[in-house]
């Protein structure tokens, strides 16, 4: 992120607050329980999910996308849920402006229907899916993934979609398919930060093929049982929750499969800081800051300590093996 992001003193101050409602935390410790007692046959399953809607749902303004409670290893975080205002209120979306409550206050402007994602490059099958196909392509799951920005923050958000390997599977990549760009959309009558020469749009990222396969890497159409609000990257988006949030690209119009690696926005903008592959490493520095630790947003308090940032944002389990043999402060 440029300079201004970081080092501004002005940033919104985000208020202490106790973010679970009793409610919530209680339905979570039964789920905790009943998980404990390892009864999750499929009349229990069926009630878990029940509660892990109520639990999750948003303020009711957005139509409902509910998931399925996710099967994926390491797909339900158990770490307290961010407040949805929080959720919604302090983020990440340049194209509408670089203070973290600028999303909020100018995303009303996009529009995320009709929307169309375009597929091409090395694939057996490419060409344009319609927002509606896309909903329909594989059955909505809900995954509870925690998010660490590279600024050093993180939250706790329930996200609603399917492994973007569904996708990826459809459209048959052929051996070429190295590396997959993903682009957001770049719309100046939709988007008044374009005027903004912060980044060079459109906002691009890229994963390698194997990343962008793994079951953990989710294509988002909906958070807290409800469709993406816009500044959160409606209608759809990426989260990898074992890379820097940076990595999952909001608003995406097309796909693209290439044989080398591409070069993302924020690499272009600033290479010594941000890498292709850009893992939560608390090992790796970025050069401007340690990145040995986080405050979970909401958790703010004057005096709440900082969390430790874990190995791969924690899902070291599950996605470590994507870069064995591989010198992570040179791949950084
Ligand atoms: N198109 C686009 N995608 C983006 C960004 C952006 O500025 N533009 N910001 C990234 C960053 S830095 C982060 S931390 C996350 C924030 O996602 P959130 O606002 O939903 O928490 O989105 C990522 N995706
Ligand atoms: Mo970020």
């Amino acid at each position: 992120m440029p300079r201004s992001a970081h080092i501004r003193s002005n940033a919104p101050r985000i208020l202490p607050s106790d973010i679970t409602p009793q409610a919530v935390y209680q339905e979570r410790r039964q789920w905790l329980q009943l998980m404990a007692t390892g009864a999750a046959g499929a009349g229990l399953a069926a009630w878990a999910g029940r509660e892990a809607m109520a639990q999750t749902a948003g303020p009711g303004k957005l139509a409902k996308l509910p998931g399925a409670r996710s099967a994926v290893a390491g797909a339900m975080s158990m770490d307290k849920l961010s407040r949805y205002a929080d959720a919604t209120g302090y983020n990440n979306f340049y194209e509408f402006g670089t203070e973290k409550s600028d999303p909020a206050q100018y995303a009303g402007s996009l529009r995320p229907r009709p929307w169309t994602v375009t597929v091409e490059g090395e694939v057996g099958k490419p060409g344009s899916f319609d927002l509606d196909q896309l909903l329909k392509l594989s059955p909505m799951e809900e995954r509870v993934y925690r998010l660490r920005c590279v600024e050093g923050w993180s939250m706790v958000i329930p996200w609603v979609g399917y492994s973007l390997a569904e996708l990826i599977k459809k459209v048959e990549p052929n051996s070429r398919a190295k590396y997959v760009e993903f682009i957001s959309l770049a719309d100046r009558s939709q988007m008044p930060g374009l005027r903004n020469g912060v980044l060079d749009w459109p906002y691009t990222e890229g994963l390698r093929i194997d990343e962008a396969m793994h079951p953990l890497s989710l294509l988002a159409f909906g958070m807290y049982g409800e469709v993406l609000p816009n500044q959160n990257g409606a209608p759809l988006r990426l989260i990898l929750p074992w890379k820097y949030g940076f990595k999952s690209a909001k608003s995406i119009v097309k796909i693209r499969f290439v044989e080398k690696q591409p070069v993302s926005s924020w690499t272009e903008s600033a290479p010594r800081e941000y890498g292709f592959y850009s893992n939560v490493n608390p090992l790796v520095d970025h050069p401007r800051w340690s990145q040995g630790s986080e405050r979970r947003i909401g958790e703010d308090g004057l005096f709440t300590k900082k969390r430790p940032t874990l190995m791969f944002n924690g899902y070291a389990d599950q996605v470590a093996s994507l870069y064995a043999g591989m010198d992570l402060k040179k791949f950084y």
